[in-house]
């Protein structure tokens, strides 16, 4: 398997194959999660959080996404976020046992994610990353989970004043079973650069028609460690979607267009450029891929057009499962450097 050597300090990520003893004994490993056919709960056994997500349904399409940073000092658990620590970079996971409704118990973890990076003294929030079973049923109320979730995570950014822009990249996807399951890079110091895409609404103003809480995250984030202008890039999972309406509805293949080139702007140079940032990528850079499919029947549709656009380097894992908006075919998400 092909490991990336990080240029930076900048947590980095593998995707080994699961069962793979790389890593056993791994004193850089943040946390991990296991993505398949299947989920647990989340262990701290080996010094860091681990959590298995039920996202595919074929298990040759397992594999365990890795977190890394260098110099892990401490773990624990607080408030129910199961985390791990460097001096520089926190890494946690939380889970919403699943349920009849969510916004309490998404609420619960958001608070309780704002308050550990508070007291443990890393404020900035890098990338979240939630999973989030039967995300297209309706819940005990009839509101469709994802809303009810959206609902949940807004009412924790009110209940601790958190300015929606500093929501950093997210994924907001679905899983075949086991409630929510939360994950986060928060970092001590460093410049962190909230990025947006021009051709697409901002998430938080969303209009009413996409639920009564918009969803909060940016459309991807730049973090470098302190004192140097090197770091990466987080790209948000990425759809279909030109100002807030889903384009293509049933054309996968020209939603995986929209989804790489709504990438390929955010990256850009020129996009970059209007936050601050003196630097530009292509789709060639990104690396360490998810992609979500709703149908197995347009994985291998999707599959050719990412090969054609993406680099032959690039780790890309494609994943069977639902998708927040029930008209999104595909959702795409990576990282650049
Ligand atoms: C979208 O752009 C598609 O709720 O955190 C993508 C990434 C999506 C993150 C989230 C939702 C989230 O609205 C869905």
């Amino acid at each position: 398997m092909r490991q990336l050597t990080p240029p930076v300090t900048a947590p980095y990520s593998c995707f080994e194959k699961l069962g793979a003893s790389d890593l056993d004994g791994d004193e850089t490993l943040l946390g991990v999660i296991e993505h398949g056919t299947g989920h647990t709960g989340v262990s701290l056994a080996d010094g860091y959080p681990r959590t298995a997500v039920h996202t595919t349904t074929r298990e040759d399409e397992s594999f365990a996404e890795a977190w890394h940073a260098e110099g892990r000092e401490e773990s624990g658990s607080h408030g129910g976020v199961a985390w791990a620590r460097t001096a520089d970079y926190l890494f946690g996971v939380a889970r919403v046992p699943e349920g009849g409704r969510y916004a309490a118990g998404t609420a619960a973890v958001y608070t309780g994610i704002f308050d550990l990076i508070g007291t443990l003294g890393y404020p900035t929030l890098a990338r979240t990353w939630n999973y989030v079973s039967g995300i297209n049923t309706p819940n005990a109320d009839g509101l469709e989970v994802y809303r009810d979730f959206c609902v949940g995570r807004a009412e924790a950014l009110d209940a601790r004043g958190i300015d929606p822009a500093t929501m950093p990249a997210a994924t907001g996807i679905g899983t075949h079973g086991g409630g929510i399951t939360s994950y986060f890079i928060a970092a001590r110091a460093g410049d962190r650069v909230n990025i947006e895409n021009p051709a697409v609404l901002t998430a938080h103003r969303y209009p009413q028609q996409y639920g009564p809480r918009p969803p909060v995250f940016a459309r991807a984030t730049w973090l470098s460690p302190p004192g140097t202008d090197d770091g990466r890039l987080f790209v948000s999972a990425t759809a279909g979607i030109l100002g807030h309406e889903t384009v293509h509805h049933g054309d996968v293949a020209a939603q995986c267009e929209v989804s790489l080139e709504n990438i390929a702007r955010v990256i850009g140079a020129e996009n970059l450029g209007r936050h601050g940032l003196r630097r530009g990528y292509t789709l060639a850079d990104v690396d360490h891929l998810k992609v979500y499919v709703r149908h197995r029947e347009d994985i291998s549709t999707v599959r050719r057009i990412c090969a054609e656009r993406l680099s032959r380097e690039a780790t890309v894992a494609v994943l069977h499962t639902d998708i927040a908006r029930t008209d999104l075919l595909v959702e795409i998400e990576g990282v650049v450097a």
